[in-house]
């Protein structure tokens, strides 16, 4: 049987990948050809964090130019962070800078935003979860400060468009990535124009979203070598991890763990009622027209700033410290604001233990632990809250992308949930983007077929219950949950 090569181009936001995946008909194999650093900095003119969209740019051509170099290539896709996007005027030059999500420009606009259209009405509309960052804020917040940038543009693109569109030369918005807004209607899967006047962005900014698995264009190489076809994967890489996941049924929960966790079941219909809503949950558009009925919880961007912070020379050194420290011992609500984008991490984390009675963590180890307990009992709440919502138990949970590495985290997981837990692929965003392209190019009919090559393709490790969370340490977290959740 041939094989089919395809590229992923994997952009996350501390790091862009270039993944050249291979499938024999068999068995899918995965290539990092290329990786460069992708950071949000501060801008001379503006004073917000911005992306390095060039850079980006640059590091993704070159990634695609050894993809080339090291064999032929079917087609090429990108899948990015979501909700950040990137403006463009009439003749398609870029305005302003691409802003980060982590900018604190909308910390206070949520509530402007609500005085013109009530939290509960954009919830109807959308099914999608209130979350500072969301495109709609950052777009209101762009309408307060530069109005000018808003009049002058003619398309928007989500980052995943964008660079589609450096690709190819085709301008398009692609639907999984849309759906991070907060502006798409649940139900027509198009812009809804109410909650657009509400941000000042006029009507035909973003086209009709297409489709994961559309082709876009091509791409033609400077060289003069075979165009490649330039397709649409689920654009957003929560959307890609998903579509590769092997999950074992509709009662398996998914966390996809990197800078974030991002926690829900997939599911054919979404969830909006007033339960969802109470909750938060967001329903965020999959793969062949599946719903990610999910949570964003801060994840391991905490433990990330933390390593920096206290100069520890690698990630598992870090975990090795907190395995060796005592658990349980400090608590912290991942999800408070204050955890977003300090100045200081450590000075967050003690800050938020002086006001909330805590015991202040003493060295990397109890740092360390005390975000990876609270994590851990973070995903037995969202547990506990899907569980309300659906109606029924939640029977395992399955980890999956970089975090699923961490096997102190998978191990808490499971002690905090008491089910089993089922740990990676790890680089499921690069597979699910490379898996959509190929089922675009008649290599697979379904996700399920998909799903089937990928579990007899990647080891996964498994883990059962030890141990039980004592009540006392549960009380005390869900009495912290309760205050001031940036994300959720
Ligand atoms: C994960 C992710 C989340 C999104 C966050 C910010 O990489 O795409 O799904 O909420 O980044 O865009």
């Amino acid at each position: 049987m041939t094989t089919t090569r395809c590229v992923a181009m994997d952009l996350g936001s501390s790091s862009g990948r270039a993944i050249v995946a291979n499938y024999d008909g068999d068995r899918l194999t995965l290539t990092e050809v290329h990786r460069f650093d992708n950071r949000p900095y501060p801008d001379a003119e503006t004073g917000y964090q911005i992306w390095n969209l060039d850079a980006v740019e640059a590091g993704m051509r070159e990634g695609l130019e050894k993809a080339r170099a090291s064999g032929p290539v079917d087609s090429v896709g990108v899948c990015t962070w979501g909700v950040d996007f990137a403006l463009l005027d009439a003749e398609l030059r870029r305005i302003g800078p691409a802003v980060s999500y982590r900018d604190h420009r909308t910390d206070t606009i949520m509530d402007r935003v609500f005085e013109k259209m009530p939290a509960d009405e954009i919830y109807r509309r959308t099914g999608i979860h209130f979350q500072t960052y969301n495109t709609l804020y950052q777009l209101a917040a762009t309408q307060r400060d530069h109005p000018e940038w808003l009049e002058a543009a003619r398309h928007l693109l989500l980052m995943p468009d964008y660079f589609h569109y450096r690709l190819s030369g085709e301008l398009s918005n692609e639907y999984t990535i849309a759906t991070t807004t907060q502006l798409l209607d649940l139900e027509s899967r198009d812009w809804d124009p109410a909650l657009l006047a509400l941000c000042g962005v006029r009507p035909g900014l973003m086209k009709t979203p297409v489709p994961a698995g559309t082709r876009i264009g091509w791409h033609r190489p400077d060289d003069g070598g075979d165009p490649i076809p330039v397709i649409a994967p689920g654009g957003h890489d929560t959307a890609s991890a998903v579509a590769a996941a092997p999950l074992g049924g509709a009662d398996e929960a998914f966390i996809s763990s990197g800078t974030w966790s991002l926690m829900g079941v997939e599911s054919a219909r979404p969830f909006a009622d007033e339960t969802a809503r109470r909750l938060n949950f967001g329903n965020e558009g999959g793969v062949a027209g599946r719903y990610r009925v999910l949570k964003n919880l801060m994840g391991l961007w905490i433990i990330q700033r933390l390593r920096e912070e206290l100069g520890v020379a690698s990630f598992g050194n870090l975990v090795a410290a907190a395995a060796a420290a005592e658990g349980w011992r400090t608590l912290i609500n991942p999800d408070d604001r204050r955890f977003l984008n300090p100045p200081s991490m450590m000075e967050a984390i003690t800050g938020f233990c002086a006001e909330h009675g805590e015991p202040v963590p003493e060295g990397v180890g109890d740092f360390a632990r005390c975000v990876f307990d609270s994590l851990a009992l973070d995903y037995r709440r969202v547990k506990n809250e899907l569980e309300e919502l659906r109606g029924r138990p939640i029977k395992a949970i399955r980890i999956i992308g970089g975090g699923s590495k961490n096997m102190l985290l998978n191990q808490l997981a499971a002690d905090a949930c008491q089910v089993a837990v089922s740990a990676g692929p790890v680089e499921t965003s690069s597979l699910g983007n490379a898996c959509v392209q190929m089922m675009a190019l008649g290599r697979f009919a379904s996700l399920e077929e998909i799903r089937a090559v990928v579990r007899c393709s990647f080891e996964v490790t498994d883990y059962a219950p030890r141990q039980t969370v004592p009540a006392d340490v549960w009380q005390r977290f869900v009495a912290l949950s309760r205050h001031k959740r940036a994300v959720v």
